[in-house]
Order: C-alpha cells, then structure tokens, then sequence
C-alpha cells in the first residue's frame, strides 16, 4: 500500500513536471509569435506588443487562454495590423483548440504548420490577404472555420468530407473558391451554419442535408438551373436563405413553407418567374423578404397577408406594374417597402401603403406613378426615406410634407415638380439628404433651409430657381450630430435591402474624383449598403488620408437662374466639401471668407463673377479640384493659389481680363496650358514642368498608407534587440523562480489529495 502510493504519487510529481514543461514552451512559443510580429510589423502592432516579457504565467497575457493545467489553448491575436507571412510554430502549442487571426494583413499560403494543428476546434482566418489552396483536411477536429475574405481558389470539393465530423460552422465567403457545391456537405450532419458567398461555385444549390441547416448563403456565385421542390422537405429547420446573385431559375417551389421557421429569405438578382410562391404566407416568423431583380409575375398572392412579422419588402426590378397590390396595404408590420423599379402607374393612395404606420423606408422610384404627389404622405409619421425618383409627378411640392418631422433622405429628383420648395422643409431638422435635381421648381431657395441643421447633402441642380443664394443657407448641416446618434441607437430606421445601389448611385455626385473614390470603395467593398448605412450614421467611411474624411457634405445648384453675390456667410458651412455653383448667372467679387470653408472641390464655372479672385482662397488647404472657368474674373492669380498643394485639377480658361503671369514653380506650374485656355493676357510662360497635369487627368491618390522609412525601421527593430537582450536574462530568473512555486504548489496538492 505504502509502495503504491508512492508509485502514485512519483508518478503525479513526473505528469506535473512534463505539463510545466511543456507549460514552459508554450511560453517559449508565444514569446516567438512575439518576436516574430515585432520584426514583421516594425511599427502600427496590436495588443500582443504589450505582452510582458516579465509576467510569468502566459495565461494572462491579453488575447491568451489556458486550461486547468496552464497550457495556452485559446489566443485572439484578431485585429492586431499584423502584416506579413503567417507565423510557423502554432503547432508547437500543443493544446491551441481556438485561433483567430481574423482582421489582419496576413500574406502568403496557409503555412503548413497550421495544418498541424489538429487540436483545433475554432479558427478564424477572415478578413487577411491568404491565398492559395484551401487545405484543411486534416483539421479534423474543427467547429467553426471562417476563412472569409482572403484570396483562396481552387477547388474546395476535395478536401471537406475529412473536417466534417464535428464541423458546425462554415464561413468561405469572399475567396475566389471554384467547384460544385452540390451536395459539398452531405456528410456533415452536425452544420448549421454555412456561408459560401462572393465566390465562383456551380452546380445548383439543391443538396441533400440544406434542411437540417438554420442558416445557408451562397449569393454571388455561379448557381444554375431551377430549385425543385425537394429542396424544402418536412422538417426543414432554415432560419435565414440568401441565395441571391445566382444564376437561378423557373419558378421558386412553394415547398419552402416546410421551412416554418424561415426568418428571412433573399433570392434577389436571380432568374426566378412565375408566381411568388403563396406557401410563404403560412410563415408566420418571416420578416424579410428580398425578391428583387427577378422576373415574378404581376400578380402577388392573397396568402401574404398572413405574413404577420414582415417587416421588410423589396420586390424591386421585376414586373409588377399596373396599380399597386392591395395586399402590400395590409401588410401592417413592414418597415421598408421597395418597389422601385418596377412598372407601377397608379394605386398609392388606393392600395392602403401609405397607411402602413410602422412604414420607415417607401421607395417608389423608377416607375410610372404620375400626377400629384400624394398629400397622405404628410400622415405619415415613421417615415425617415422617401425615394419617389425617376417618375411623372408634377405639380407642387406640398406644404404638408413639413410635418414629416423624422424624415432623413427626401429625393424627388427627376420628376415634373414645379412651384417653389416650400418653406416648410426648414421643419426638417434631422434632414440628412434632398435630392430635387431635374425638375421644372422655380423661386428662390427658401431661407428656412438653414433651420434644416442635419442637412449635409442638398442637391438642387437643373431645376429653374432663382433669386439670391440666402446668407441664412449657411447655417444647414451645421449640426447633424443629433441625426446620426438617433441612427446608431437605431440602426434599422435607415437599413436598406438590396445590394443594389440605385439610390446610393444617385447620391454620389457625378464625376468629381473625390466622390469617385467613395464609389470606388462601395464597390470594392461588395457591400454598398453597409458602407451607406454607415455614412448615414456618421461613421467615418475614408482612410485617415482622405481630405473628404472631416466632411463629406455637399451643396450642388448647378444648373439654375441663381443671381447676384455669393453671401459672406458662407465661410459657416463648416461640413460642406463640396461646392457647385456652376451654369447659374451669380455675380459680383467672390467674398474672401470663401477661403474659410473646408472645401475640397469648387465650381463656379459658367457664371458672371468679376473682380479679383481673393487671396484668401490660398486658405483652402484641401482643395482638389477648382473651376473659375467662363467668368469675367479679373487682375492677376493671387500667388496663394501655389499653396494648394492638393490641387490637381485647375481651370481659369475663358476669363478673359485675367493678366499677369503663371507662376513658374509651385503648384500652379503642374498645369499645362488646358487650364489657362482664353486668357490673352495671361502669359504662360509654360516651363512645361516634368509630368504636367492636365484638368482632367490625375485623380488624387487616397489610401496609400505612410511607410517608415528602412531607417525607421532599422532603428526600432535594434533598439528592440538591445531591450530584450537586457531584460532577457532577468526575465528568465523570475521565470524559474515562479515554475518552481507552481511545481511545489502542484506537488503539495498531490500529496493531499492521495491522503
Ligand atoms: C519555429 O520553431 C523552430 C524551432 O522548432 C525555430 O527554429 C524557428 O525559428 C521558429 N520559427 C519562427 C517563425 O519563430
Ligand atoms: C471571425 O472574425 C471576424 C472579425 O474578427 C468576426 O466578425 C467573425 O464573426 C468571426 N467569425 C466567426 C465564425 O466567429
Ligand atoms: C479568380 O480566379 C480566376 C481564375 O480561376 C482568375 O482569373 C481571377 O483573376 C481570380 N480573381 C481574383 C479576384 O483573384
Ligand atoms: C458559370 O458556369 C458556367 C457553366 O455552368 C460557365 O460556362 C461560366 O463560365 C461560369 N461563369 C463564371 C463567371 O464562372
Ligand atoms: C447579379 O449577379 C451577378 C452574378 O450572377 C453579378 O455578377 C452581378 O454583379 C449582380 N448584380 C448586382 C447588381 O449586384
Ligand atoms: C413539405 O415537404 C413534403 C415532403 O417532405 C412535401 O410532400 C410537401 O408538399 C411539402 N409541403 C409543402 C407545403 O410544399
Ligand atoms: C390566413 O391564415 C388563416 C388561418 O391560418 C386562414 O384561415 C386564412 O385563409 C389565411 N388567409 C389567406 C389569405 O390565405
Ligand atoms: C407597363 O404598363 C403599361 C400599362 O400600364 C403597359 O402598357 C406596358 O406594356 C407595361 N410595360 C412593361 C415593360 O411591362
Ligand atoms: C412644423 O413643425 C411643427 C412641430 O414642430 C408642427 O406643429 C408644424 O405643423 C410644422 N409645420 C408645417 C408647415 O408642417
Ligand atoms: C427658421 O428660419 C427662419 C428664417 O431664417 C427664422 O426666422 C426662424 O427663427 C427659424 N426657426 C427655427 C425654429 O429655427
Ligand atoms: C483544392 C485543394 O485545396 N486541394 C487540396 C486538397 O487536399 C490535398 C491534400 O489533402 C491537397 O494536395 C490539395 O491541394
Ligand atoms: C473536438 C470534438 O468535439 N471532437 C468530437 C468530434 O466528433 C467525434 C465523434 O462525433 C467526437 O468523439 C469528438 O469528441
């Protein structure tokens, strides 16, 4: 017996000793990853740079997690700017079950080392530059693989049978994957949770086994054929199904009703015809419902009525025309009702959608809805967007629309609306957007809009307003603050549906490269709503370096009968970086306080302005793009004009009193003779600079991070060196010191529990 315990207890001691030193190259691993980061991302580095060389257990270091027996099986090191290869010893921490390298700039292949890691049960590489093939197969003890976002290809069919034992959770999206993906998961019997999206698979999206899944995404690949109704049996367990952007047709299978417990369903931007299936009616829980850009029939069935939780509609771009359906009138849950892009052409009133109380988001545009705009929208109390661009209405705009006191995003553009913008709209106090370009409106621009405080983007241009700009104008969009916070608190008031941009496209203002790169970065992103909804929240969207990032609004009258000065108290508008004024017929000097604006881009192109161009304009630091062009501006180009550094598009052709003399250096001198054009007494004394920019070429350059220099880098990297070389011998002192009170603690332990 007293052998035996002994024996016993020899035997605890040596298990106890082998876990603390193996406990010790765990921390001997991290201190690597450590190491390794610091020398691939000299400067900019996450939270793992604060990981204490001195502290001693590694369990406690930020992002790290151990088990009882102290050895690290759980490290976050997500979002970290760490750059460069992946680091090639996770597999020596021999009982890492959860890894997430996710929100990274990870370069390179999958490292082999990882597929080593066969303890793994979480891990998430999303958002990194990984590419390659996506060999996992021997992660066979997996619950969760997010890959999404990297650079993987090639095809992902051979390698998932292996994983799928405990595999729950599947995230592939945004890669470049190829394959079938029929039946790709059939033996996977523990998935609930797949998403395949923003790839370039095939096959058709029937596969045996969908139904056991609550959730399943495949939108933008390459999906064929029809669903049968098999898709759907008894049983079927689906919560959310996006299979939009497909190439999918024939008529979806009313078999979906199986589905009961379906939430949201999106088929949008597919081939799908005939009837929208009635059988969706009987899903009580559905509360959104995307069948945009399709081919479904007119008619819509009675049987939606029962859906009681729908709160969210887009049956935009399909053929649905006529007078709109009675049943959207009684769907008394919606929020959002898109039915823009459609054949519509009368039945707004009639139909009952504008007694929807709950409704937020109504977007009718692109249809064939003419005469009066309706005055039972001013009852309408939730709505916050109203999108009735691109139809027939004409007549006024009406008074009552002032009492729309939630309204957010107003666009009326491209209609036949005449009369004046009535001088309710300065009620709307939490106008983000108003949008009236292409009409026949006339008068003067009401001086209420300065009590419009959120309004940061207010497009006017090509109606027939006149009059002076009010000085009162200055003061819209002066505080949008309020606005923004009520969409955070609140991010579904303002949500929008499909990932088809349309009114997105019309907030952007045509052509002027600082906008472009917005564009640009909506649709790099796939994921232009998003972007929206953030921009609508007041999130900044644009890198650090953008000079747009502090404001993003805009003013645009072009194309009126404007007259006479531009106030001097415009220098208010703080929050406007865009000014266009051009093809009106204002006059008189350009007020110096212009040059206290924040503007990026200015156009006064095409009007009667004379004078002097003030010198204050050499305050606007981040001007892009500056149009003086077709005016009778006179004397000489005020040499502040060279501290625009940002310029890169510049024109005072055709003001034909400017005199004097193009400065030589400076910024001016990057622009050849295309921005000087009809000025007689402008002597270009063209030294034809090394890469001279013409007006149209050169959009500025945004995104590019700032580099270190090599020497910045030479010298971090050797002051690191000499401060670990310093603390390392101290550091292993303190080490053992405290691996020897783990081990007497663990002994003693044994000994007590063996008694
Ligand atoms: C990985 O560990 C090996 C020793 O097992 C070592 O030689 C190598 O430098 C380590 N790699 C990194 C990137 O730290
Ligand atoms: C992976 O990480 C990203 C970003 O950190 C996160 O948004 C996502 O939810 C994670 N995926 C899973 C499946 O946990
Ligand atoms: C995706 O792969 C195809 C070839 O399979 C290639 O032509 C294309 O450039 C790749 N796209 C991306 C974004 O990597
Ligand atoms: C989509 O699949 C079809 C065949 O099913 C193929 O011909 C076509 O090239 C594929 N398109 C893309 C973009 O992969
Ligand atoms: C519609 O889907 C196709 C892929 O089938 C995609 O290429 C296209 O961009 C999608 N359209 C929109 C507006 O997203
Ligand atoms: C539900 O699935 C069964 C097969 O499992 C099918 O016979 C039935 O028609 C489906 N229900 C509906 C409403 O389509
Ligand atoms: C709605 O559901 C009820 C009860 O489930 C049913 O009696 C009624 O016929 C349904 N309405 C329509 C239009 O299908
Ligand atoms: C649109 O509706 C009108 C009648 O309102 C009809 O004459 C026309 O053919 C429809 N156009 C399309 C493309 O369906
Ligand atoms: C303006 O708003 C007030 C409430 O703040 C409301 O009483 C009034 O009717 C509104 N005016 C118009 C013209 O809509
Ligand atoms: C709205 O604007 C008018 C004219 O600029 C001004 O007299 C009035 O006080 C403003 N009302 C509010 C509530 O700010
Ligand atoms: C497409 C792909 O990733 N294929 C891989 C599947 O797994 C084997 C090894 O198991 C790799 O050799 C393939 O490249
Ligand atoms: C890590 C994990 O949960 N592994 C499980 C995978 O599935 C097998 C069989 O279903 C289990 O035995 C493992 O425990």
């Amino acid at each position: 017996m007293v052998v035996l315990h002994h024996v016993l207890r020899a035997l605890c001691q040596a298990l106890i000793l082998a876990e603390v030193i193996l406990g010790q190259s765990d921390r001997e691993v991290l201190r690597e990853l450590k190491s390794f980061l610091q020398a691939q991302n000299p400067v900019n580095r996450g939270a793992y740079d604060a990981w204490s060389e001195t502290k001693a257990s590694p369990c406690r270091l930020q992002g790290v997690g151990c088990d009882a027996a102290g050895r690290v099986t759980y490290l976050d090191l997500s979002s970290s700017n760490i750059a460069g290869p992946p680091f090639g010893n996770f597999s020596r921490l021999s009982r890492l079950t959860h890894l997430d390298l996710s929100a990274n700039s990870i370069t390179g292949q999958l490292h082999p080392d990882l597929k080593r890691c066969r303890g793994l049960q979480y891990l998430n590489l999303s958002s990194n530059l990984i590419g390659g093939a996506l060999d996992v197969s021997t992660l066979t003890n997996l619950h969760t693989l997010d890959v999404s976002q990297n650079r993987f290809q090639g095809n992902i069919r051979t390698n998932f049978t292996s994983i799928c034992r405990n595999l729950s959770v599947i995230t592939v999206s945004s890669n470049n994957l190829t394959g079938r993906i029929s039946g790709l998961f059939s033996g996977c019997t523990k998935l609930s949770d797949v998403d395949l999206s923003w790839n370039q698979f095939t096959g058709n999206a029937v596969w045996k086994g969908i139904e056991r899944l609550t959730r399943f995404k495949a939108s933008t690949n390459n999906l064929t054929g029809s669903i049968p109704s098999s898709m759907f049996p008894k049983g079927c367990k689906l919560q959310y199904l996006d299979i939009s952007s497909n190439k999918l047709s024939g008529s979806f299978p009313d078999s979906i009703a199986n589905c009961s417990s379906l939430r949201s369903l999106s088929l949008w931007n597919n081939s799908f015809g005939g009837s929208i299936p009635p059988g969706i009616g009987s899903i009580a829980g559905l509360e959104e419902l995307v069948l945009a850009s399709n081919h479904f029939h007119h008619k819509i069935p009675p049987e939606l009525i029962n859906c009681t939780s729908l709160k969210f509609l887009d049956i935009s771009d399909n053929n649905f025309g006529g007078e709109v359906q009675q049943v959207l009138g009684k769907l008394a849950s919606l929020n959002h009702l898109v039915l823009q892009e459609n054949n519509y052409s009368g039945g707004i009133v009639s139909s009952g959608i504008l007694q929807l109380s709950n409704l937020s988001l109504l977007d009718l545009s692109f249809n064939k809805f003419s005469g009066k705009l309706p005055i039972e929208i001013a009852s309408m109390t939730s709505i916050t967007a109203l999108m009735l661009a691109e139809n027939n209405f004409s007549g006024k705009i009406p008074q009552s629309y002032g009492q729309l006191l939630r309204l957010q995003a107003l666009d009326l553009s491209y209609n036949s609306l005449s009369g004046e913008i009535p001088r309710e709209i300065g009620n709307l106090t939490s106008l983000l957007l108003l949008m009236l370009a292409g009409n026949q409106l006339s008068g003067e621009i009401p001086r209420e809009i300065g009590n419009c405080t959120s309004l940061l983007w207010l497009n006017l241009v090509r109606n027939r307003i006149s009059g002076k700009i009010p000085p009162e104008m200055a003061s819209m969009g002066r505080n949008p603050s309020p606005t923004f916070v009520k969409n955070r608190s609140n991010p579904s008031l303002i949500r929008s549906a499909t990932s088809k941009c349309l009114p997105v496209y019309r907030w952007l203002p045509a052509s002027y490269p600082e906008f472009d790169y917005v564009e640009l970065m909506m649709m790099s992103q796939k994921n232009c709503l998003t972007m929206w909804n953030r921009i609508l929240m007041g999130y900044e969207i644009l890198p650090v370096t953008s000079p747009l990032r502090t404001a993003l609004g805009y003013v645009q009258l072009s194309g009126n009968l404007l007259n006479g000065e531009i106030p001097s108290t415009i220098s208010a508008m703080k929050n406007i970086s865009l000014l266009l004024l051009d093809g009106n017929r204002l006059s008189g000097h350009l007020p110096s306080e212009i040059g206290w604006m924040q503007l990026v881009a200015l156009n006064l192109s095409d009007n009667s302005f004379s004078g002097q161009i003030p010198f204050e304009i050499g305050h606007l630091s981040s001007l892009e793009s500056f149009d003086l062009s077709w005016n009778n501006f006179s004397g000489a180009l005020p040499s502040s004009l060279d501290k625009l550094s940002k310029l890169s598009k510049f024109n005072v052709s055709y003001n034909p009193l400017l005199s004097g003399e193009v400065p030589k250096t400076g910024q001016l001198s990057t622009f050849n003779d295309q921005s000087f054009l009809g000025n007689p007494l402008l002597s270009l004394n063209s030294p034809v600079a090394p890469s001279p920019r013409s007006i149209n070429n050169q959009p500025p350059s945004y995104g590019t991070e700032e580099h270190p220099t090599n020497e910045e880098i030479a010298v971090s990297v050797i002051s690191f060196l000499v401060c670990f070389s310093a603390t390392f011998v101290i550091r292993e002192l303190q080490w053992f010191v405290y691996l020897y009170h783990i081990a007497l603690r663990k002994i003693s332990n044994c000994r007590i529990s063996l008694k």
